[in-house]
């Protein structure tokens, strides 16, 4: 799989057009908001970000019970495994249901031994949309936000830590794995405006290759409609994260989304080629944080990358939905998702993913994502009708998925899957994965048909390997490291070990001296703005 050697899609400039903002079925849903008088506290939330990461200190968040809730959601959500059955959503059942229907007469254990307490397999997604677009229904399109009076102030890049005293020295790694890019800098920016409609007026004329910032402020919803010839252009925050934006709308093609705040995700419509969104703090409280793309087959999204990017909080589904993803210009790589850090999402009842892969797509490519601090489920691929052509999924690291269900009664424990692969998916590798360390952690679930799929090198606390998806997986790999399998026919060079030598963890230095595992630290890297 190396000739599938990710190449970052073009992060510099871009021309620019305009767009309509058309907001989505947003009123109902501020309007159901505002009705449960919750408005104030989710923009103090908001505004924090504490919600996200202290739930308990605004359990009254709006993700529950709401009008908006029963337009999005099943009525009756008393246990989260019990979504509506829907011919595009299949009931989430439990493993050892499913275990049960499509049982395998190789597998001999017991449904205890292969469901381990508060494991979901099989989640089913939500009802999908309708295929118009625009308008969209429901699903699709976040709600607009009340823009935050206070943005957060732009993080500062963490210096990375001291170097530990004789630490063991870490081998290169087996593949060169490309650093977090750089983000645009203020300088590069063409033209400085402010105001959204000056900045759709000046996309609409900027020549490929352009950078339009937007100045220091709060901005409502931004439409991008005007497809751009490579390279395309770029809209930049002047001054990185000094600029919040609501929801991103972009149905043109050969854009980057830069450098802001964006508390209103960004949803990227069908047949829409080389979007990039890069280096942005993407707050949570909204539909989805990055969607793409509204479609289903035969449209599609070509070459989508979302790099350096950081996911903060809950959203009303997943952080990021990927539906119909395609490598359009032949680089081997469909959804480039790099180098972006994940935390807070919660479960809460609209089968809350961080990273969510429905339909179809080809040429996915997660890579060196870092995962901390989160409920629900991590990184989960499921309910394509053919095989994923190019899957890659490597050097992730997946640690303390300890934040509990909101309301905790929708889970029977908090401990959801970290990782959980349905075939079918072809021609691809998982490797230098260290996933389900530190605080809580579910079990990682790989199930379905495999084609030509290596995994070597991984650091698993849990795994399983099943027939939930229709067969066992079948996989060739070397050198991976375990707590505890079931279902396995664990690969030559494994090794069992329950406390992995990690680094230095308190630090988030999950790295091995063994070279298993992720090859970085997240305080090395640059996320968001
Ligand atoms: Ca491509
Ligand atoms: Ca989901």
């Amino acid at each position: 799989m190396r000739s599938l050697a990710v190449r970052r899609m073009s992060g510099g400039a871009f021309g620019i057009a305009v767009a309509l903002a058309v907001l989505i079925g947003g009123s109902a849903f501020a309007l159901a908001r505002s009705g449960q008088g919750l408005s104030a506290a989710t923009a103090v939330c908001k505004g924090s970000e504490v919600r996200l990461l202290n739930p308990g200190r605004c359990r009254t968040g709006p993700s529950v019970g709401t009008e908006a809730d029963a337009r999005l959601r099943p009525s009756h959500r008393s246990r989260r495994h019990r979504l509506p059955k829907s011919p595009e959503a299949p009931q989430e059942t439990t493993a050892s249901t499913e275990l049960t229907a499509a049982s395998a007469p190789t597998e001999p254990k017991s449904s205890s031994e292969t469901t381990p307490p508060g494991l979901a397999i099989g989640k089913g997604h939500p009802a999908k949309f309708s295929g118009v677009d625009p308008p969209d229904p429901a699903p699709e399109e976040p709600a607009p936000e009340e823009p935050t009076t206070t943005p957060p102030p732009p993080e500062e890049p963490t210096t990375p830590p001291p170097p530990a005293p004789e630490e063991p020295t870490i081998p290169p790694p087996e593949e060169e794995e490309p650093t977090t890019p750089p983000p645009v800098e203020p300088s590069s920016c063409d033209q400085t405006v402010d105001s959204t409609s000056e900045a759709a007026s000046a996309l609409a004329a900027a020549a490929a290759g352009s950078v339009v910032c937007l100045a220091d402020g709060t901005y409502g919803s931004l439409s991008l409609s005007s497809s751009k010839p490579a390279p395309g252009v770029t809209l930049a925050a002047a001054n990185p994260g000094a600029a919040t934006i609501g929801s991103v709308s972009v149905s043109g093609s050969g854009y980057t989304i830069a450098r802001f705040v964006i508390d209103g995700g960004v949803s990227i419509s069908r047949n829409v080629d080389r979007t990039v969104v890069d280096h942005n703090r993407i707050l949570g409280g909204n539909h989805y944080g990055v969607f793409v793309c509204t479609a289903e087959p035969p449209d599609q999204c070509n070459d989508t990358a979302i790099t350096g990017n950081v996911f903060a909080g809950a959203m009303d589904e997943d952080q990021i939905r990927a539906n119909v993803f395609h490598d359009g210009d032949g680089d081997g790589i469909g959804l480039l998702v790099e180098g972006n850090e994940f935390r807070g999402n919660q479960e809460r009842g609209g089968h809350n993913d961080v990273f969510q892969s429905v339909w179809v797509g080809d040429h996915l490519v997660f890579r060196k994502n870092y995962l901390h601090d989160f409920g629900g489920q991590g990184f989960f691929v499921k309910d394509q009708g053919t095989a994923i052509d190019g899957f890659i999924a490597n050097n992730n690291l997946i640690v303390d998925q300890d934040l509990p269900c909101e309301p905790a009664s929708l889970c029977s424990g908090y401990q959801l899957s970290p990782w959980q692969v349905f075939g079918p998916i072809a021609n691809g590798e998982m490797k230098h994965n260290t996933v389900g360390w530190g605080s809580g952690g579910g079990t990682a679930v790989l199930t379905g048909t495999y084609i030509n799929i290596e995994f070597s090198d991984n650091v698993f606390n849990r795994l399983t390997v099943t027939n939930s998806g229709g067969s066992v997986p079948s996989m060739s790999g070397l050198n991976n490291t375990y707590c505890d399998s079931s279902g396995w026919g664990v690969p030559p060079g494994s090794s069992v070990d329950c406390s992995p030598d990690f680094l230095n963890p308190a630090a988030g230095d999950y790295r091995l001296a063994s070279g298993r595992g992720i090859n970085w630290v997240p305080s090395a890297q640059h996320y968001g703005p």
